[in-house]
C-alpha cells in the first residue's frame, strides 16, 4: 500500500466560485506534487457510487445532489505522509471549525459545500484515485 499518495477533488462550490487556481497553488506550495489531474463532472449515479460509504447517513441524498451539481477537479497528489498532511491542509469538515489558513477555512461555504475532498486513509486514496484515473493517466 502506497503511503505517499492521496486523492482530492475540488468540489462544485469551489469550482463555481473560481477557486481552482488558488486551491491548486496552495496545494503545490504546501509540497504536494500533482501526479494526475482532471476537470470533469460526476453524474448522480457516479457521485452515489463514490460516496457509497455514507449511504446510511442522513445527508447522503443532499451530498449526491450537490456533488453532481457542477464541474469538479479530481487529482492524485504525492508527498511523504500524504493522507495525513493533506487532511491537515484542508482542515475540519465543518469550515466554521477549520483552522485559519486551511483550504476549507479560506474557500468553503458550509459543511456540505466544503470546497475540497481529501482521502481519509491510504486504502481509500488508492480506491478513489482509481475511480477517476486509469494507469495511463497517473505519472
Ligand atoms: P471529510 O470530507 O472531512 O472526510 P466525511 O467523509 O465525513 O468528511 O463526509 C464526506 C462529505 O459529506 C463531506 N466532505 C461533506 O461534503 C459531507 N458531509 C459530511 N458531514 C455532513 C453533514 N453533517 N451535513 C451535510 N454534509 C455533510
Amino acid at each position: 500500500m502506497e503511503t505517499n499518495k492521496t486523492f482530492t477533488m475540488i468540489k462544485p462550490d469551489a469550482v463555481a466560485n473560481g477557486h481552482i487556481g488558488a486551491i491548486l497553488d496552495k496545494i503545490t506550495k504546501s509540497g504536494f506534487k500533482i501526479v494526475a489531474l482532471k476537470y470533469t463532472a460526476l453524474s448522480a449515479a457516479k457521485a452515489g457510487e463514490f460516496y457509497a460509504v455514507h449511504k446510511e447517513r442522513p445527508f447522503y441524498g443532499a451530498l449526491v445532489d450537490f456533488m453532481s451539481s457542477g464541474s469538479i477537479v479530481a487529482a492524485i497528489l504525492e508527498k511523504d505522509n500524504a493522507v495525513e498532511d493533506f487532511r491537515k491542509l484542508i482542515g475540519a469538515t465543518d469550515p466554521t471549525k477549520a483552522e485559519a489558513g486551511t483550504i476549507r477555512q479560506l474557500f468553503a461555504q458550509s459543511i456540505e459545500a466544503n470546497a475540497v475532498h481529501g482521502s481519509d486513509s491510504d486504502e481509500n486514496a488508492q480506491i478513489e484515485g482509481s475511480f477517476f484515473f486509469s494507469a495511463f493517466e497517473k505519472f
